[in-house]
Formats: C-alpha cells, sequence, structure tokens
C-alpha cells in the first residue's frame, strides 16, 4: 500500500480498466494512471497523457498488468472454529441439510463463534483477510450471523469493523441475523424474526455497525414471507437488502429482493425465469458463488446464460465462510466461474471489480479505472488479463495500490 500521495502518476502498464462498452476489458495497452488526493483524474494510452500531469512524480510499473483491486462482495470471514469434521461427513454420504438438522453446520460455528471475545474475533479472521488482500483484494465484504444474538452479532460486526482499520483495505458490513434459527428460538421462527426486526437490526444500525441487511431464504433458513419482513425493517432504517436466494430450492428470492430494490441476490442455482426478469428490471446484481457449488457437489448450475442474455450484471465472490465455501482465494472462485459456471475470463473480471462494486453500492468509487474513482489498484505479473482466470493455485500479484484517505 502507498499512502495517498498528494498527486502521483503510475506509467508504462497494460491498464484493464474494466470500463464497459468499449474494448474487451476496457483495455488500453501502454497506459498510464493519474491520481491526486486519492482518486483517479485521469486514465489512458501513455502517449495521450496531458502535459499538465508529466510533472507529477511518477512510477514506472515496467509493463505490468493493472487492474482495479479487486472486490470480494460475500463473505462469512468472521467466525470462530472449524467445521473440518463436517466435511468428513459429508465425504461419507451425509448431505449438507442433513447435517444441518443434525444440529452441525451453521448451530456449530454460532456455538463457538458465541464463545470467542472480540479480539479471538479479530485473531481468527485476520489470515483470512490478508489471503483476500494478498490476491489483490482491496474492499471486502464481512457478514454476520454465526452470533444471532445482540450481543454476538455486535461483536461479529465490530471485529469486521476492527480488521478494515487494521489493514489498508475496505470492509463493508452486512446484517445478517436472519442467518439461521438459533436453539433457543426452535419452533418459533417468527419470534426470532422479531427479535431480528425489532431489537438487533435498530441497534446494531444505530451503532453505525450495517452498511446493508441479508438473510438465508431456504428450506433451513427462513421463509419468504420472513425476509419480506427483514426487508421491510431495513427499508424503514434506510439500509440497503440483498440476500442468500434460490441456492438450495427455489423460495423466490431473487424477485422479493428486486421488489425492494437490492444490491445483489447471491447463489441463484435455483433461479427461475421470473426471478430473472424481476433482477433485470431492478438493476439487482446477481452474485455467483462458485466456491459454494464446488464445495457442495452441487450439480444444479446457476442460469448464466439466461441471466447474461437479459443483462443482469454478473459478479463473483468467495462466500469464505467454515460450513460450504472454506475459501480465501478470489482468483480461484475467478477460475471456477469459469470453468464450472462458464463465465467467459472479462466476465469473471468484471465480476470481482466492476460488478462487485455494485453489488456493494459502490459503483462510481471502486471497482473501474476512471476518473472520479479511487486510486485502488492491483499490479500484477501477468500479459493479459484472462490469465487471472485462467491459473489456478498461482497468484501473479505484483503489488495493490490503496490510496484510501
Ligand atoms: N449459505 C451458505 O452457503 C453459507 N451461509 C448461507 O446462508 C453457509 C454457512 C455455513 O454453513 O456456515
Ligand atoms: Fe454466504
Amino acid at each position: 500500500m502507498s499512502q495517498a500521495q498528494a498527486r502521483q502518476v503510475w506509467r508504462n502498464a497494460n491498464l484493464a480498466t474494466m470500463n464497459p462498452g468499449g474494448a474487451p476489458y476496457g483495455l488500453i495497452e501502454n497506459g498510464a494512471i493519474a491520481a491526486e488526493a486519492g482518486r483517479i483524474v485521469w486514465a489512458g494510452a501513455s502517449d495521450d497523457m496531458p502535459g499538465e500531469y508529466s510533472g507529477w512524480a511518477s512510477e514506472n510499473l515496467d509493463g505490468r498488468l493493472v487492474t482495479p483491486a479487486l472486490i470480494d462482495c460475500h463473505t462469512h470471514l468472521v467466525y470462530a472454529g472449524g467445521r473440518a469434521r463436517e466435511f468428513e461427513m459429508r465425504l461419507e454420504g451425509a448431505s449438507y441439510e442433513e447435517i444441518s438438522k443434525a444440529g452441525g453446520g451453521i448451530r456449530s460455528t454460532v456455538k463457538a463463534t458465541r464463545a470467542a471475545g472480540e479480539d479471538e474475533l479479530v485473531e481468527a479472521a485476520l489470515p483470512r483477510l490478508d489471503a483476500l488482500i494478498a490476491e489483490g483484494a482491496g474492499t471486502v465484504e464481512i457478514k454476520s450471523g454465526y452470533g444471532l444474538d445482540l450481543e454476538s452479532e455486535r461483536r461479529m460486526l465490530r471485529a469486521a469493523r476492527r480488521l478494515g482499520e487494521m489493514r489498508p483495505v475496505r470492509v463493508c458490513t452486512t446484517f445478517l441475523g436472519a442467518h439461521a434459527l438459533p436453539e433457543d428460538y426452535e419452533g418459533r421462527p417468527d419470534a426470532y424474526i422479531d427479535l431480528v426486526c425489532e431489537e438487533m437490526m435498530p441497534a446494531l444500525a444505530g451503532e453505525g455497525l450495517v452498511d446493508a441487511v441479508d438473510a438465508f431464504c431456504e428450506r433451513i433458513g427462513f421463509t419468504n414471507a420472513q425476509t419480506r419482513r427483514v426487508f421491510e425493517k431495513a427499508k424503514k432504517l434506510g439500509l440497503p437488502v440483498k440476500l442468500h436466494a434460490e441456492q438450495l430450492s427455489d423460495q423466490d428470492g431473487a424477485a422479493l429482493t428486486a421488489e425492494f430494490g437490492g444490491l445483489s441476490a447471491d447463489h441463484l442455482e435455483h433461479l427461475s425465469e421470473t426471478g430473472i426478469k424481476a433482477m433485470a428490471a431492478a438493476g439487482t446484481v446477481a452474485v455467483l458463488l462458485p466456491g459454494a457449488f464446488y464445495f457442495l457437489k452441487d450439480e444444479r448450475l446457476p442460469p448464466v446464460d439466461a441471466l447474461r442474455e437479459a443483462g443482469v450484471p454478473m459478479a463473483v465472490a468467495t462466500d469464505s465462510n467454515p460450513g460450504t465455501s472454506p475459501m480465501t482465494s478470489p482468483l480461484l472462485a475467478m477460475n471456477m466461474a469459469c470453468v464450472l459456471f462458464g463465465l467467459t475470463p472479462e466476465e469473471a473480471l468484471a465480476g470481482t471489480t466492476r460488478n462487485a462494486a455494485k453489488a456493494l453500492g459502490l459503483q462510481g468509487e471502486a471497482g473501474i479505472i476512471a476518473p472520479g474513482c479511487r486510486a485502488e489498484l492491483a499490479v500484477w505479473n501477468a500479459d493479459h488479463p484472462a490469465e487471472l482466470s485462467y491459473r489456478f493455485g498461482f497468484n501473479p500479484l505484483h503489488a495493490r495500490i490503496m490510496q484510501t484517505p
């Protein structure tokens, strides 16, 4: 990370600006970027650089590839404990839903997370955050949802905020109180939703800990009607919504999210044509999570062709979590999105930059290399942006540039 210089130019680089509408990847060969007070003021071909920038301090990037810093727009990075034993059970034949019903799954992480202090949560999450940063991430979304009571959800969100202060990275927090039914509310899901809406959400929002609100709308999560209540409360509090939708079954969650002008609907393996239309009309981003698909050995693919055809922007994220996607590699998520879901490498990179920014409400701020956006860049030892999706298990990052204020 470089501190925000007053004025700075980076030159001699190939820029995958990810600006839509022009060349693939918004590619500019032999380009340069000028930034002032942490914001990009100009980006283009070196030969076209206006003379006023030639006197600014400059760094030669030796012909490397520059992209926007990556954005991981869906993670559950903060939690305690691990679930390797469940992995073994699944390999012996138990399904994710069976394990969940037997008291394993999300609830086992809730137990460990409730028992952990804030410092412990930070300490456990930091290596995971560092792994994302090491692959060029400049923005990471972090959800709560393993606390499921006011105190524990608060600890998770505070830990997430602290992580963003400890490292040069933008952390966006998401309140996922409606992730699973805590044991003491067994058989009383509506009473738990009351608690989420009437106590937890207003308190945590009031403390500035919540950038967006999410829920797990699923047979093993919450119903469409319960999710609606969560969204209505979020709307009253002025908070944007997003949803774990259509992962294991079709609950009409994506259409519900679109109805509330939601930022994103995530997973979407069981998304219907109605859901796609609603998302397209509302501009809701489809966040694809191939790590969970891979790890659960899912067979049902998200309807990528139909999403593309409908013009729904697609993002790609790690879903980093202990149960269904213990992955901390945005580059691997991109490779999986191509190999498993059929995205093009250009779509995969848009998925971790421009469209991921939109999924977090950060368009115009991050995710493309353009005047007005923050100078948040990833510099790669690569010749062409397709290389980022092509290789796996290899990290070509040379450096990140994060000129946050
Ligand atoms: N869907 C997921 O894939 C994760 N949460 C969710 O709502 C799984 C979380 C876990 O198993 O711990
Ligand atoms: Fe998730």
